[in-house]
C-alpha cells in the first residue's frame, strides 16, 4: 500500500472512500464531519439515520466504522468512525489505533482502492497531533489490507507538519 501525505480539504478528494470523524451519534457535528455533510448533501445524513433506525440504534461505538454513500462528494463511500475523546489520565491510544483498522476493514467489505482518512480526534476531541499523528501511520502501515492507495488528508500545516515528522520517523 502507497501510504502519501496531502495538505488540504478532505471533501475535495476524488478516492472511493473518505473517512469521517463522525461523532456516536452518526447526526453530524463540526470539523471534518460538518464538512462532508454540508459539501455531501442530505443523502449521507439520510443513510445515517437509517443506520441509527437498524443496526446502530445506541450510536456507533468509539473505534468502529461504517460505511453510507458519500452524496455529492467526488468519492463513491463515506466510512464514519468515532475517534475517542483524548485524556490525559486515561490512555485511549487502542480505540484510536482501531478506528483506522475498523476503516480499512469496512474499505475492504467494499473493494475499496483508494481512501482518504483525516487526523481523526486530532482537532475537537484534542488529541495531541504529533501523537495522533503517530498512531495513524503506524496503525494504516501495518493493517493487512486491500487498498492500495491510502492518503492523510491535513487542513492545517501544523497538522501536515506532524504527519510528515512521523511518516519519517517510519522511515517513509
Ligand atoms: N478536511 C480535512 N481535515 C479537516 C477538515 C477538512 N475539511 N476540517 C477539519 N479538519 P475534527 P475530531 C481536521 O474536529 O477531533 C465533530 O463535531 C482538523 O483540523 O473534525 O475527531 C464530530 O461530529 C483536525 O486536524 O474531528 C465529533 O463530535 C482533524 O480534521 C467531533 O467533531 C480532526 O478534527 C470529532 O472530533
Amino acid at each position: 500500500m502507497k501510504i502519501t501525505l496531502v495538505r488540504g480539504d478532505i471533501t475535495e478528494q476524488h478516492v472511493d472512500a473518505v473517512v469521517n470523524a463522525a461523532n456516536s451519534s452518526l447526526l453530524g457535528g463540526g470539523g471534518v464531519d460538518g464538512a462532508i455533510h454540508r459539501r455531501g448533501g442530505p443523502e449521507i445524513l439520510e443513510a445515517c439515520r437509517k443506520l441509527r433506525a437498524s443496526h446502530y440504534g445506541g450510536g456507533l461505538p468509539t473505534g468502529q466504522a461504517v460505511a453510507t454513500p458519500a452524496g455529492r462528494l467526488p468519492a463513491r463511500w463515506v466510512i464514519h468512525t468515532v475517534g475517542p475523546v483524548y485524556s490525559a489520565a486515561d490512555d485511549r491510544s487502542a480505540l484510536l489505533a482501531s478506528c483506522y483498522r475498523e476503516s480499512l476493514r469496512t474499505a475492504d467489505e467494499l473493494d475499496v482502492e483508494s481512501i482518504a482518512f483525516p487526523a481523526v480526534s486530532a482537532g475537537i476531541y484534542g488529541w495531541p497531533v504529533d501523537d495522533a499523528a503517530r498512531i495513524a501511520l503506524t496503525t494504516v502501515a501495518a493493517t493487512p489490507t486491500k487498498v492500495e492507495d491510502a492518503r492523510f488528508v491535513l487542513f492545517t500545516e501544523d497538522a501536515y507538519g506532524a504527519f510528515e515528522r512521523a511518516l519519517k520517523s517510519l522511515g517513509g
